[in-house]
């Protein structure tokens, strides 16, 4: 498996997927918002979520939903930093889903490991500094524009070769910027600036990405695709938490392909499809 660097030993010494699990300290989060929006309410279901498997913890203060409106830098930092502190002295290994420079840099301070930038460094220009500044892993994902505007950039001549295109476009700005090839995460951005009918190609190819030379990280969470995939006769997309069964069939898919990690809000379902994956794949492999 390959492992960004640097991350401590414990992590990078296993050789499977790995569970990334969510901790969004938002009240409007499409998938769980206000759930842990309270301080106490964050820190006590990271350490659930650290107990039923999750290898890795990602916490964010601005929710992504489409449409969401931004949330000031000042509340952001308000939101996230004191559970990165709370959090940081029990050893997990923890990611701030950010796309503010400052919010980054707060948080690697705290104890963050990872910068987990949807946008990967193009919202804020200051971003790339900090990644190479501090040294720390950075998750760059497919993105095209903010949560208010991101449904009006879908269009795509091939969304598999386009998405790659950008991604590695990407790759090109950051390594120039100085930030080392090591410290570097691809992720399709499921969901962002992406129709329904668009994930299903990027996750197609997740094997693909994940032979470009980078981990890999997939992020298919409880998103709207998984929501209309499921609909009954009524064609309403079944809501966020009905939506896990099939979020634990994607890890199992993205665990087969090769995936370095997977970012999901239950954790419990998706480390049991991992590890049937991963003794499927043993078997096969005469691992
Ligand atoms: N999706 C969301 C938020 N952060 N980060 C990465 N790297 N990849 C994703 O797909 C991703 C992300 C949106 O989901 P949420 O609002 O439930 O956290």
């Amino acid at each position: 498996m390959l492992h960004p660097a640097p991350l401590p030993d414990s992590l990078t010494s296993l050789n499977r997927t790995l569970i990334m699990g969510v901790v969004n300290v938002t009240p409007d989060s499409f998938s769980d918002g206000g759930n842990w929006f309270s301080h106490e309410a964050a820190v006590a279901h990271a350490h659930e979520l650290l107990e039923q498997g999750a290898d890795i913890l990602d916490i964010g203060g601005e929710s992504t939903r489409p449409g969401a409106p931004r949330v000031d830098e000042e509340e952001e930092l308000r939101r996230v930093i004191p559970v990165i502190e709370a959090l940081a002295p029990t050893g997990a290994v923890l990611s701030v889903d950010t796309t503010r420079a400052v919010v980054a840099r707060a948080a690697v301070a705290a104890g963050a490991h990872i910068i987990n930038d949807v946008s990967g460094g193009l919202a804020d220009e200051e971003m790339v500094t900090v990644a190479a500044e501090t040294g720390a892993v950075f998750i760059a994902m497919h993105w095209r524009g903010h949560a208010d505007v991101m449904d009006s950039l879908e269009e795509y001549d091939d969304v598999y070769v386009d998405v790659k295109r950008e991604l590695l476009e990407r790759v090109e700005y950051l390594l120039q910027a100085g930030v080392s090839r090591s410290q570097i995460v691809l992720d399709p951005g499921l969901g962002f600036s992406k129709s329904g009918e668009s994930n299903w190609p990027l996750l197609a190819h997740t094997a693909d990405l994940a032979a470009l030379g980078f981990p890999l990280l997939v992020g298919a969470s409880r998103k709207r695709f998984l929501g209309h995939l499921l609909a009954g006769a009524d064609h309403e997309p079944v809501p966020p938490t009905a939506r896990d069964h099939a979020t634990a069939a994607i890890t199992a898919l993205s665990t087969l392909s090769g995936a370095w990690a997977v970012r999901v809000h239950n954790v419990k379902e998706s480390a049991d499809a991992a590890k049937v994956a991963l003794a499927w794949k043993a078997a096969g492999t005469g691992a």
